[in-house]
């Protein structure tokens, strides 16, 4: 499978999103047809420390074995401890310029939610941006205010060969809208890591 494609069906998840093992969710998940997989471990009731680094290193194998796409949400060392093939970044981490020039070949991410972010964004350094979020979530505690689709068709228009995932509150009953919009893919958390059947979920998004 190509890059781009790649992003089409991306789970978002740490151990603070499950109710479950992470790495069976992880698991079912791909069986289901993820494509990516951001391991974001943060906020409340999250590892920290060794514990977060075993569990990424868990997951990470799972997506190596499994040719998916393996990223690390903002923590820079852990990035480069993991040998990620990939890191995301919000507004408030380490620089996209300084996390390209440490590594010139790596996937970045970055999260855009809103017009000026996206005018302000290194957008020829970033492999991917991150819109959102798009529907109304509360898995995110400090979520910015929702975007709808509206911003995913604006950044799609402004760079159109730019891929670009819609996340916040997508589930199999929107997840059509958000890629008829533009997006390359969905991003999803709660969706995946709290469905009853993990299977059936990644498949209907
Ligand atoms: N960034 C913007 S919204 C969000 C993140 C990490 C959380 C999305 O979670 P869910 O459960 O898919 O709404
Ligand atoms: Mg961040």
């Amino acid at each position: 499978m190509k890059y781009p494609e790649r992003l089409r069906k991306y789970l978002v998840m740490g151990s603070q999103d499950c109710l479950r093992d992470p790495s069976f969710i992880l698991e079912e998940a791909i069986r289901g047809g993820v494509t990516a997989f951001q391991f974001r471990e943060k906020g409340k009731g999250s590892l920290t420390g060794i514990d977060k680094y075993h569990l990424g290193r868990k997951l990470r194998d799972i997506c190596w074995k499994n040719e998916v796409l393996f990223f690390v949400n903002d923590d820079f060392d852990l990035f480069g401890d993991l040998d990620a093939d990939g890191i995301h970044l919000g507004q408030e981490d380490m620089h996209v310029e300084e996390v390209r020039r440490a590594f010139p070949s790596t996937l970045i991410g970055l999260s855009i939610s809103d017009e000026r972010e996206l005018e302000k964004a290194p957008v020829t350094l970033v492999d991917y941006l991150g819109v959102g979020p798009v529907f109304s979530t509360s898995t995110k505690e400090d979520a910015n205010p929702v975007v709808g689709t509206d911003l995913i068709a604006h950044v799609k228009a402004v760079h159109p060969h730019l891929p670009l995932v819609g996340i916040g509150g997508i589930n199999e009953e929107n997840a059509h809208e958000v890629l008829s919009a533009g997006a390359d893919g969905v991003a999803v958390v709660s969706a995946i890591t709290l469905a009853e059947n993990i299977r059936n979920a990644v498949k209907s998004l």
